[in-house]
């Protein structure tokens, strides 16, 4: 039986005020959107809450989600545990916080800052080394798509992105480049097919993947009907607390 993951991704979003705000509102939430109105603690045990905040916020969010059974995470890490990196963070210091995950290679890192398969690769590397859980993103863009490309640029990203990875501490998301914060949701059955594909070329069948890119409460209950799919990553529905309660509690 794989673990289901309802994994939230800020992003760039919220201060330590905000984070906190949202807390107090997505504990009630959680508790009110669950049918048969079961406390935080049960509720979320059985499907593992993962929220992935800014830096910045890590601590707050370890703090406050003590005994609740919600997990945090990181949104990236650098592959040195110390060193003259200006502006990164390492994996030690991140476990330091009480973080559990970390996400490795989200397009919005590789589109826009410069990260390659072979930087993504060290990543997963220190965050295993150090007991993080990384969630690795993969996806093709809308020209890779429309060029019939999506297979073969999938299976080329895991390979180089997972060259010498334990393959039993790890998350896979599956995020079309072409459904992320665009509101454009891949069919749940076209994701269905992919995340398929993609256990299939990494031979783990027990792996949990995920799917990402425009998943909202409207949604979820169609993605999470497929049989490949193990839960989410989510952006911009994260961000607002019932919905994203709305999200973690589906039926
Ligand atoms: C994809 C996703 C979260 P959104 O990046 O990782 O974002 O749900 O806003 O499309």
């Amino acid at each position: 039986m794989r673990p289901i993951l309802i994994a939230g991704n800020w992003k760039m979003h919220k201060t330590q005020a905000q984070a906190r705000e949202f807390l107090r509102e997505f504990g009630t939430a959680l508790q009110s959107s669950s049918q048969d109105s079961v406390p935080l603690t049960r509720t979320v045990s059985e499907r593992q809450v993962i929220l992935c905040v800014p830096y910045t916020d890590l601590a707050v969010v370890v703090e406050q989600t003590q005994g609740s059974g919600i997990a945090v995470g990181a949104q990236n890490l650098h592959w040195e545990d110390q060193g003259a990196f200006t502006g990164e963070i390492s994996g030690p210091m991140l476990v330091e916080l009480g973080v559990r995950y970390v996400i490795v290679g989200h397009s919005e890192r590789r589109q826009y800052f410069g990260e390659s398969d072979e930087t993504v690769n060290q990543r997963l590397a220190a965050a295993q080394r150090h007991g993080l859980i990384p969630i690795l993103c993969v996806g093709e863009s809308k020209h890779q798509r429309d060029q019939g490309l999506t297979e073969s640029w999938i299976l080329e990203q895991l390979d180089r992105g997972l060259a010498g990875i334990d393959l039993e501490h790890l998350v896979i998301a599956y995020e079309p480049i072409w459904a992320i914060g665009t509101g454009e949701t891949c069919a749940a059955q076209e994701a269905n097919r992919v995340i398929g594909l993609i256990r299939q070329h990494v031979g783990q069948a027990h792996l949990s993947i995920l799917y990402g890119g425009s998943v909202k409460a409207s949604n979820i209950d169609e993605i999470m009907a497929q049989p490949q799919i193990d839960g989410v990553l989510v952006g911009g529905a994260s961000l607002e607390p019932k919905e994203f309660a709305r999200i973690a509690n589906y039926q």
